[in-house]
């Protein structure tokens, strides 16, 4: 659906490309990178490596995707106890509601051993503990059972996992603590290792004798996914972003970042990435000087990444130079052009004049919209409607739009809130919403008295922004972003076509059935504890941050983190 239509088939995610890259990195490159996308009927039950049942079975998962991710679980506890691979998953999922992974149902006990709730190093260390006590062609099950109970994983921050069994499930869950984070991005093992990991598309459910070839990644992922920097300095209250990066902002070298978009086109032909900044601009030094040694590199890639409004403008100057650097297209998080539902330093006049900017540099302004309760489809005489601001992103020169109905963040501020105030549904007409709804596409979280309104709004302003006269308008403009415009109509049509298609019966179910409601917000219902036997930072949710200052980021410290209870 949009507004990422596309981008899940024709990108391989950096997160799983980080962990193979981690495990390459340390020699096992006996490493497989199957993705879901690609290779629907996997079976993890049928997985062989040489001929082998793999030591490790690993899965990445973001919430949305927490059935899939259950289900591939399932499938690999059904190997024999014998042969059964190690069991981890991490991932966006894990490390906001890890307790979510694990199930408390006796008729269907399917969870992982061991939940990572942080990045690659935390993986790394959890490794190094197992294989520290591993004997010669002992299966890493048994290992990892012994370092556990010998205590070893509790020195290591960033893990959750079950300890004691009672009919089939954990009698508790021991949560490490919150992650050390990595400082210098540098030390990250090159992506370039990755991309030599993945399995080729397939519709078996077993793994090919070997991994995608070089010369055939860019066919099936012309889209690169980078990690340049971490964080940004806003506190939107619906956003986990900013309290997962313990406030800090990480980044990579420019040369490094030059280096890893040269390699990987060379090796793999790539030329279109994607940076996973949360606020490129965050830092407008770091930043200049990134597009400084980009530009001077000359590595001839494209590429585009997520930015604020507010940091646009106080880089307007530079932004010829972030065309140099190859910089096409930037995603801007306006969220709501009055400053309504979040002030983030974005009006309609400053918003306009950063697209301008932006499209007079040669680089495409890409918004990012949130619709909220309060805002109505139209207003007489002011820019407050969803429809009136999507008409000015488009005078403005918007060449892409996305839309998004707020949703319950784990990890956000106002997390807790949504849940006891009434607002997040739990059945509409007797189906239940599952995780995969909550995409920012359906509406599952209202207090507006029409619901299903606020499910046609998006839909109405999808369907103005991208239609066959705008099209036929970007066909007979010239414009200095080129061709772009074309492309993303006809795109935008396409996905919107995939909205109309799954979220109007949605709408229809809002109007006419019966909305039932959630009154408390997700917990565990396994018990959780720390490994001091405390409260563990996800037994309930709190949305306070309170971060040790002496675990503040520097250059001489490369992991630092908050200490107990920090960052949730
Ligand atoms: C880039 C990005 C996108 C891109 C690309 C997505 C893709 N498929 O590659 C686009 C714009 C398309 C996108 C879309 C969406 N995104 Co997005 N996205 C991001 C962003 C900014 C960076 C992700 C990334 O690549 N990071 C770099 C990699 C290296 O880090 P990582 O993924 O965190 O993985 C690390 C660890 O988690 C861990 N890890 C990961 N997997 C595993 C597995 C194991 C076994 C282990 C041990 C460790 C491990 O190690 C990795 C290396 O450090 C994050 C926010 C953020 N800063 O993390 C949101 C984020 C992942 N997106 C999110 C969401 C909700 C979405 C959408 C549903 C739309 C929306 N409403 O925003 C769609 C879903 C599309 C889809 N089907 O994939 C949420 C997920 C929340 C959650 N609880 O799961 C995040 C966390 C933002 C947020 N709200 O905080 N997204
Ligand atoms: S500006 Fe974006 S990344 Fe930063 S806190 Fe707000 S929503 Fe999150």
């Amino acid at each position: 659906m949009l507004p990422f239509i596309f981008a899940d088939t024709r990108m391989a995610p950096a997160g799983i490309r980080a962990v193979g890259s981690a495990l390459a990195d340390i020699g096992c490159e006996k490493t497989r990178l199957v993705l879901q996308q690609w290779n629907r009927r996997f079976r993890p039950s049928q997985m062989r490596l040489d001929g082998r049942i793999p030591d490790l079975f690993m899965v990445s998962s973001m919430g949305m995707h927490e059935a899939e991710c259950k289900e591939l679980v399932r499938d690999a506890r059904r190997i024999d106890p014998e042969h059964r691979p190690l069991i981890i998953v991490g991932g966006s999922h894990a490390v906001y509601e890890p307790f979510k992974i694990f199930s408390a149902d006796p008729e269907d006990p399917a969870g992982p051993d061991i939940a990572v709730t942080g990045e690659e190093f935390v993986f790394l260390s959890l490794l190094e503990a197992v294989l520290s006590v591993r004997a010669e062609g002992e299966p890493m099950r048994s290992a990892f059972a012994r370092a556990r109970d010998a205590g070893m994983l509790d020195e290591i921050p960033g893990l959750v996992y079950p300890l004691g069994e009672r009919d089939g499930i954990a009698e508790k869950l021991i949560d490490t603590g919150t992650q050390r984070l990595l400082g210098d991005l540098d030390e990250l093992p090159h992506p370039t290792l990755g991309y030599r990991l993945l399995e080729p598309p397939s519709r078996v459910a077993t793994l090919a004798s070997s991994a995608l070839p070089a010369d055939r990644v860019r066919r099936h992922t012309p889209l690169g996914s980078l990690v340049m920097t971490f964080g940004c300095k806003f506190a939107c209250p619906y956003c986990p972003i900013p309290a997962y990066n313990q406030r800090q902002y990480r980044t990579k070298s420019p040369d490094r970042i030059a280096d890893e978009m040269r390699r990987i086109n060379r090796e793999f032909g790539l030329r279109y990435f994607f940076g996973t900044d949360d606020n490129f601009f965050n830092d407008h030094g770091r930043a200049l000087e990134i597009a400084e040694t980009l530009a001077r590199a000359k590595v001839g890639v494209r590429w585009g990444t997520e930015v604020t409004v507010h940091d646009t403008l106080k880089m307007k100057e530079h932004l010829p130079l972030m065309h140099e650097a190859g910089c096409r297209g930037l995603w801007l998080g306006v969220e709501d052009l009055t400053a309504t539902l979040v002030k983030k330093g974005q009006s309609a006049d400053k918003t306009t004049e950063a697209f301008r900017r932006l499209r007079d540099a040669g680089i495409c302004p890409m918004p990012m919209m949130m619709h909220h309760d309060s805002q109505p489809l139209y207003t007489r005489g002011s820019d407050y409607g969803l429809l009136n601001q999507v008409r000015l992103l488009r005078k403005s020169g918007a060449v892409s739009l996305q839309v998004l109905m707020i949703v319950p963040s784990p990890g956000s501020k106002l997390y807790n809130e949504t849940y006891t105030s009434g607002q997040v549904f739990d059945r509409v007409g007797g189906r239940r919403v599952d995780p995969y709804m909550h995409d920012g596409n359906y509406v599952i979280a209202s207090h507006h008295k029409h619901p299903w309104k606020k499910q046609l709004n998006i839909l109405t302003s999808y369907s103005y922004f991208y239609n066959p006269w705008w099209l036929l308008v970007a066909l007979l403009r010239k414009t200095k972003v080129g061709d772009k415009p074309v492309s993303a109509q006809l795109f935008g049509m396409l996905g919107n076509s995939q909205n109309i298609r799954r979220t109007l019966g949605w709408a229809f179910r809002l109007m006419f059935r019966k909305i039932e409601r959630l009154s408390e917000t997700p917990a565990s219902t396994i018990p959780m504890q720390s490994v001091e036997g405390t409260h563990s930072i996800y037994a309930t949710p709190t949305v306070e941050i309170t971060i040790d200052k002496a675990a503040l980021l520097s250059a001489s410290a490369p992991r630092v983190g908050s200490t107990e209870g920090a960052a949730r």
